[in-house]
């Protein structure tokens, strides 16, 4: 498949991507809230759990892994990555290390993970990974985000995208504005444009092919802390966002969920596609949108599997509907 064609086809018919690449300490945290131990095997069962679940099916058309699930067996020796191929899903691989302070002592970060970037992906794409990721993080606060913190990860997310598509793997560039504080739904407005803005730049600095890439940032929010505002006001502030900012051959924006509940990322992705026909597919890459019940459901029992794919298939379902404009809270009465 070309560059184009996976990054067409994980966003085709309303699919959307399930971010499964939660490194061991974010799995950690994840596990901590069900009290389950954070052990290899825990989370080889949590993840095959999700990867067998019938709703993956037509729903998921990516899904992003952590490099030790990439290598992962399932307990009957099945790959993973082969469960996930089997649901008709591709499989992709989180490629960054992580993220260090902008400057010694500074609240801002930049994601680092370029050095031996080119080995991993060479290596990656030999063990069948279609597409990778990296993220950026970018805060709201006194003064920030500051124009240094914005164009440091643009020009990074810009040289990891060069390096993915030379190494045949459609790049997700994730410039996530955090929602954390109390901040105002016009300051993530506009940390929001600029860092698109400045990421697009970057990529076409690059030379990146951007029929190539699948954009996943952050949808434009108020913080958590601050009142919360109608769906339709998130909708259409959003959709204002992209239209101004990110160029119309790009074939897929696909969103976090960033600490939304299940229901709100789901209402938001349906209100935005109701608002009409746009350039570029609105999907999801939801992580916690769309494991959170299943987790709870989950707890680390194999009796509750069933119970746990049920709910990991009906926020795949959902959120298949929500990327097509068609949810209606009231499907969410089972
Ligand atoms: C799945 O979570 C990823 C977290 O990775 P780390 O373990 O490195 O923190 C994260 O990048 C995720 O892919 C996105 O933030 C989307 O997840 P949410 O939960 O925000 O939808």
């Amino acid at each position: 498949m070309s560059l184009e064609e996976i990054a067409n086809y994980i966003v085709s018919d309303g699919k959307g991507i399930l971010a499964a690449d939660e490194s061991n300490p974010t799995c950690g945290k994840r596990f901590d809230s069900i009290e389950v131990e954070n052990s290899e095997n825990n989370r080889r069962d949590y993840r095959e759990m999700l990867f067998r679940s019938k709703g993956m099916k037509g729903n998921i058309g990516g899904v992003i892994l952590f490099d030790e699930t990439l290598r992962q067996d399932a307990k009957d020796g099945t790959p993973l990555k082969q469960l996930i191929s089997n649901s008709g899903a591709l499989p992709g691989i989180k490629v960054d290390k992580g993220l260090v302070p902008l400057v010694d002592g500074s609240d801002e970060v930049v994601t680092q993970g370029l050095d031996g970037l080119d080995e991993r992906c060479s290596e990656y794409d030999s063990l069948g990974a279609k597409f990778t990721k990296w993220r950026a993080v970018i805060k709201i606060g006194d003064s920030i985000p500051s124009d240094d913190c914005i164009n440091a990860n643009a020009k990074a997310l810009a040289d990891y995208a060069a390096i993915a598509q030379s190494n045949n793997m459609v790049p997700i560039v994730e410039p996530e504005v955090l929602m954390d504080g109390d901040h105002s739904i016009d300051l993530s407005f506009d940390a929001c444009a600029r860092s698109f803005q400045a990421l697009f730049d970057a990529l076409e600095n690059n030379g990146v092919n951007i029929k190539g890439i699948i954009l996943k940032p952050s949808m434009v929010t108020p913080g958590s802390l601050s009142e919360k505002v109608a769906i339709r006001e998130v909708a259409e502030m959003t959709v204002r966002c992209l239209k101004e900012n990110i160029p119309s051959d790009l074939p897929g924006v696909a969103f976090l969920s960033g600490g939304q509940t299940e229901l709100e990322a789901t209402a938001h992705l349906n209100e935005m596609n109701k608002i009409g026909e746009f350039p570029w597919k609105l999907s999801f890459s939801y992580g916690r949108a769309l494991q959170q019940s299943a987790l709870k459901a989950w707890s680390g029992k194999s009796e509750n599997l069933f119970i746990a794919q049920d709910e990991l298939s009906h926020r795949a379902e959902m959120n298949k509907l929500a990327a097509l404009g068609q949810w209606d809270i009231k499907l969410e009465d089972r």
